[in-house]
């Protein structure tokens, strides 16, 4: 099974593209990169969990219900009335793909999550978080961190650094990243971030430099194409799938996510992985919404033949 932790979010967007405006028509769900990669990891056939805190506002109960309907084990997902839930408002406005985000999401109550019980997880063989869980709040940071460290060293742990810019600077995340990535055994990440976090984007120089160790795998992403390397050297390499046009590329990275570890844990294969991964990054750029148009299983094996 596949746990995963994070903040799940409300995101409200104008129905059309452009600015919000007075009275425009809006859509609401709920996302967060975390809730997104369980919702593709449920659709690819992986058994998961989420473990979260929600608040009792709408975000949670909406949350609660798209994570069943979803199946995904909402058993660790607990509630709280002394705090709501954050937002986000995703505006397309401009010319790039990127929407505009507002996040409304401090002292939210992902923030007060505690950490399952280790004796409650013991069936979990794979825990997956991002960056921006472990960028939301020191405290909750801390403990996310020693309940990772203290994982047994059969659970595989895997991050995506997801670097938000608008949730803290760049010290705030190397910060917070030297924290994380030494309990990580798989990291996400795209040669941009590592640039902008580190300093540098070639793995041997992560080594070099002491930011990651040489049992830990990295996966490279980036709009073009995805690698995998172990120890500072490439293992597998795929290139992205072309897709006739862009609407929507928020959640396109949690699914690619999503799809390596499906993929991994479902063949053990690192270029079969790359390739579900991008195919669930082509099916969400296709779609509205964070995690709506992410494929399933079959859909992914339709496309790879
Ligand atoms: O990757 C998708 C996320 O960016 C989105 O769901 C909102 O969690 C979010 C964030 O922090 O940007």
């Amino acid at each position: 099974m596949v746990l995963v932790t994070g903040e799940i979010l409300g995101v409200l967007a104008p129905r059309e593209r452009g600015m919000i405006f007075a009275h425009s028509p809006m859509t609401f769900s709920v996302a967060g990169a975390e809730f997104n990669a369980a919702v593709a990891l449920a659709r690819l056939g992986e058994r998961v969990g989420f473990t979260g805190l929600v608040g009792s506002n709408a975000v949670g109960r909406v949350a609660r219900q798209i994570l069943r309907q979803e199946g995904v084990d909402t058993h660790w997902l607990a509630s709280t009335d002394d705090h709501p839930s954050g937002l986000y408002f995703k505006e397309f406005y401009g010319l790039g793909d990127e929407p505009r985000v507002y996040y409304h999401r401090r002292a939210s109550a992902a923030t007060y999550w505690i950490p399952p019980a280790l004796d409650q997880v013991t069936q979990v063989g794979w825990v997956h978080t991002t960056g921006i869980t472990a960028m939301l709040d020191e405290g909750l940071r801390g403990r996310l961190v020693s309940w990772l460290r203290d994982l047994s060293p059969s659970t595989t742990v895997s991050l995506d650094i997801n670097y938000r810019p608008k949730l803290g600077s760049p010290t705030a995340w190397q910060q917070a990243l030297r924290m994380m990535i030494p309990v990580c055994r798989v990291i996400f990440g795209s040669p941009a971030e590592w640039e902008a976090l580190t300093g540098t984007r070639n793995p041997k120089a992560l080594l070099a430099d002491g930011i990651i160790s040489p049992e830990q795998i990295l996966v490279l992403k980036d709009g073009h194409e995805a690698r995998v390397v172990e120890a500072g050297e490439p293992v597998a390499m795929q290139p992205a799938l072309r897709v006739p046009s862009v609407v929507d590329v928020v959640g396109a990275g949690d699914g690619l996510a999503a799809g390596v570890i499906a993929g991994y844990r479902q063949t053990g294969d690192w270029a079969t992985a790359l390739a579900w991964g991008h195919v669930v990054g082509a099916y969400a750029v296709r779609h509205p919404g964070d995690w709506e148009g992410y494929p399933t299983r079959d859909e992914v094996l339709g496309v790879l033949g």
